[in-house]
């Protein structure tokens, strides 16, 4: 169908990677990063048009509209292949189809599950090779008649003989499908080079085709990082936490905890897929193998590890290149005069643009994280004892809050919302419901989606995990930080460390329990306490407007609501009066 001039098998070799990036630097796709700084390490720039996962072109193609329900874009199936099959009809002329066996997931783990992405983007072969396991030995665990999840790629661009090509090759915003097929466990995706929506084994394999899988499953798919803490006396604490994309995962996956005795090792900082294990708890493994991270905003200051991870062996997209041919971004820590931008521009700090995209990326091994788990590898998963959620809000929201139990803690999840980021490319600026933070990633009805949480909360009883919600972004009338975030977000989970040892109580408070003054640790931090009462502070009001809110946002799912999530509301709003 697709007609490449070539077909290659990707081997996941070292010297497939070196090939295919000395490959794309000769046609002028990528420029090779100074070796002295940063080894191995390649930029490229996107077209202006292709920066970023693109929401209204996703589409959730089950067989009815219900089952991909009102948060997804559906289109029939039959329609949908019909359409994007014209697409794929001759789109790999002039180009060579890569055939990319991956393995979500350590290879040959009981949680991991095998895909095989067939592209005609070397540079979407060479981020795979990143950010996930790539090679023959997931061909030898598939064997004669294993299973797999197919999924199709193309940038939908073909050459007519003698055509030159462009740097970067993609197709118009409306031809562009990132389509998925949940009943098949199939992925389509058309028309797009970047990120998500072209490197199929992230948002489009390990979210929207595993919530599937997980729900008929009975496990778990998430849009959470997982860490590990360790306090003093050396127990350790496993945190899964879930925000929308550009609030900070990646930063608290990597977080240098500034409590003295305290130790934090990342496991993921994207995706967790998790089990009940033998011992009836939840089990949690990274299914990626890389980072997938935001650029900008990355600096010594606010996220060292990230920045030790991205030394070397690490792909950048759309970052600015510096005159010695190293990248920047904004917020790097040493300013930057004179830059090529991401638009391949000359660029001066006086020109008063930004020189990085705000969705610019690196893409870089796990395991060159300094404090990557020792163990982030094991087939068996670490046990969760917390989860977060958050989002990004300036106002009403306190720093933390314990749910009363795991449903209070579903419900929280499930109406989690948040001021919108760069990420996307077209979801406009203001607040919006992301459940769980799996808005863009659900790839069913949401309302079947708390379902299964409830569903799952049932069958681990007393061993579910403590659920808290957190909010680094509340700013003062005046709109200053309260909060330094960063680093010292460690005191917030010292503090839940401490509730689910009982060491600690909480104040009860309409929306959840919060700490008491007295218990959390604010040594050596210069936050005037004016500050810390503004950060925790429950405004009744704002919460009745935001339940108003809330009651809107469930009508759209109709009679779909789990009973459990009205019985949560309505609690909410009896205890605000
Ligand atoms: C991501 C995202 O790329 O959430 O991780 O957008
Ligand atoms: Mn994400």
């Amino acid at each position: 169908m697709c007609q490449p001039d070539r077909v290659e098998w990707a081997n996941g070799s070292e010297a497939e990677y070196d090939r295919l990036t000395q490959l794309m630097v000769d046609t002028g796709m990528a420029t090779k990063l100074n070796e002295k700084k940063r080894s191995h390490s390649y930029l490229f720039r996107s077209d202006p048009s292709d920066v970023a996962r693109v929401e209204n072109r996703t589409y959730i193609a089950s067989t009815t509209q219900e089952q991909a329900g009102p948060t997804n874009n559906w289109i029939d199936p039959v329609e949908l292949k019909k359409t994007m099959t014209k697409l794929y009809t001759g789109c790999m002329r002039g180009r060579t189809m890569y055939v990319i066996p991956f393995s979500m997931g350590p290879i040959g783990s009981p949680i991991s599950k095998i895909g095989i992405e067939i592209t005609d983007s070397p540079y979407v072969t060479a981020n795979m090779h990143i950010m996930t396991r790539v090679g023959d030995d997931v061909l030898e665990v598939l064997g004669e008649n294993g299973e797999f999840i197919p999924c199709l790629h193309s940038v939908g661009a073909p050459l007519a003989e003698g055509q030159q090509d462009v740097p970067w090759p993609c197709a118009p915003i409306e031809e562009k499908y990132i389509a998925h097929f949940p009943e098949e466990n199939l992925i389509w995706s058309y028309g797009s080079g970047y990120g998500g929506n072209a490197l199929l084994g992230k948002k489009c394999l390990a979210l929207r085709i595993a919530s599937n899988m997980a729900r008929r499953e009975g496990w778990m798919a998430e849009h959470m990082l997982i860490l590990r803490l360790i306090n003093p006396e050396g127990k350790r604490f496993h945190i899964a936490a879930a925000f929308p994309s550009a609030c900070g995962k990646t930063n608290l996956a990597m977080l240098v905890p500034t409590i003295p005795g305290w130790k934090c090792e990342c496991i993921g900082d994207d995706i967790a897929w998790m089990k009940i294990g033998a011992d009836g708890r939840l089990y949690a493994i990274n299914p990626e193998a890389g980072f997938f991270g935001v650029a900008p905003g990355t600096s010594m200051k606010s996220n060292p590890m990230a920045m030790r991870s991205l030394e070397k062996n690490s792909i950048f997209t759309n970052c600015a290149l510096t005159d010695d041919q190293d990248i920047w971004w904004e917020g790097m820590d040493e300013p930057c005069d004179h830059a090529i931008d991401w638009k391949g521009h000359e660029w001066t700090a006086e020109s008063g643009k930004a020189a990085a995209h705000p969705n610019a990326r690196f893409t870089a091994p796990a395991a060159q994280c300094p404090v990557i788990c020792e163990d982030w590898e094991d087939p068996a998963g670490v046990p969760i004892d917390i989860f977060v959620f958050g989002g990004r809000r300036t106002r009403t929201v306190p720093l933390v809050t314990q749910a009363f139990d795991f449903d209070h803690g579903v419900f929280m999840g499930a109406m989690a919302a948040s001021e919108t980021t760069a990420a996307a490319l077209d979801v406009g600026q203001t607040l919006r419901r992301d459940p769980f933070a799996m808005l863009p990633f659900c790839g069913y009805n949401m309302a079947d989606y708390w379902a299964h949480w409830f569903a799952m909360g049932d069958k681990l009883k007393d061993k579910a995990p403590a659920v808290f919600y957190v909010n680094w972004f509340r700013t003062s009338g005046e709109g200053r930080w309260l909060w330094p975030g960063f680093g010292e977000n460690s005191r917030v989970l010292k503090w839940m460390c401490q509730r689910i040892e009982g060491n600690v109580g909480a104040q009860q408070t309409p929306i959840g329990n919060m700490p008491l003054e007295a218990d959390f640790d604010l040594s050596g931090l210069d936050l005037p306490p004016e500050d810390f009462a503004e950060l925790m502070e429950v405004d009744n009001e704002a919460f009745r407007r935001d339940v108003e809110d809330a009651e809107a946002y469930l009508a759209k799912f109709g009679d779909r609501v789990p009973p459990q999530l009205t019985t949560q509301l309505e609690a909410l709003k009896a205890r605000l009066g």
